[in-house]
């Protein structure tokens, strides 16, 4: 019998959204607890995320981080491919649904995600910039086409593919960034769509999971933390 390696992920010690599930740890956690398997969770300040010992680890110097024995992963997609690749509950078992569903994955954080990401930097790192009253419609408008794109294909369907996949699982976490902007609330089938994904007991696990760090449950630091948090900057909302 083999025993089953617990892997170690990171996550921020102090999220800038105070635990509400946006920073990508969420997806990680939430692939774990969708294939049913135990996790521990390293919390690094932003300062260590810069040094050697997390760099090592995480070349970007960002998190998530995902460690299972020798292996080390970042990287989100790659992360939930590995965990998804190796446990039964993510990924189809017939091989074109598996490849469809990994293309969804693909397409939520390579054609999706980028420019639900250029929004939130247009917002939070150059909302004070002159030109960014020209350019907010701008990048509003080109998410607003991915997302017609999105919709239209979804249609009244629950999932991307018929059943729920790491796919799935991907782009409704993408999705979730849009949430504050209201660009979501205009497209019925894509809010519910979120709220399918949102009502799972893997992904209310996740959360719960990671709120309780903000909420004091979970105690991984000395009492002088705060202290040496190195700070947040509106740039770790980052990529
Ligand atoms: N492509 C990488 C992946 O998918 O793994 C991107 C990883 C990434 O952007 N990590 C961010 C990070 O470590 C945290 S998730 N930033 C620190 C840095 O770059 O220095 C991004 C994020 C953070 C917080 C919120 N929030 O609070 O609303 C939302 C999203």
């Amino acid at each position: 019998m083999t025993i089953p390696m617990i892997p170690t992920i990171t996550a921020f010690a102090a999220s800038p959204d105070r635990g509400q599930g946006l920073a990508r740890d969420m997806r990680v956690r939430w692939a774990l607890e969708e294939v049913g398997l135990p996790y521990e969770v390293r919390l690094v300040t932003f300062a260590e995320m810069k040094e050697h010992a997390h760099l090592a680890l995480h070349p970007f110097g960002q998190i998530p981080t995902y460690e299972e024995g020798s292996l080390a992963l970042f990287e989100t997609g790659s992360i939930i491919l590995h965990i998804a690749g190796n446990h039964a509950g993510l990924l189809p078992n017939n091989a074109n649904a598996r490849a469809r569903a990994i293309t969804w994955m693909f397409a939520a954080v390579n054609t999706v995600e980028p420019l639900i990401l250029d929004l939130a930097t247009a917002k939070l790192l150059e909302g004070d910039r002159p030109w960014t009253k020209e350019r907010l419609p701008l990048v509003e408008d080109r998410v607003r086409g991915r997302l017609d794109q999105l919709s239209a294909r979804l249609g009244d369907a629950h999932w991307l593919d018929d059943a729920y996949s790491a796919g799935d699982l991907m782009m409704v976490h993408v999705l979730q960034r849009l949430k504050p902007s209201g660009l979501l609330d205009q497209y019925p089938n894509l809010t519910a769509y979120v709220a399918r994904g949102e009502a799972r007991p893997a992904y209310k696990r996740a959360f719960d999971a990671q709120l309780a760090v903000f909420a004091g449950k979970v105690r991984h630091r000395p009492a002088n933390y705060e202290a040496s948090s190195g700070g947040f900057s509106p740039a770790s909302l980052g990529s």
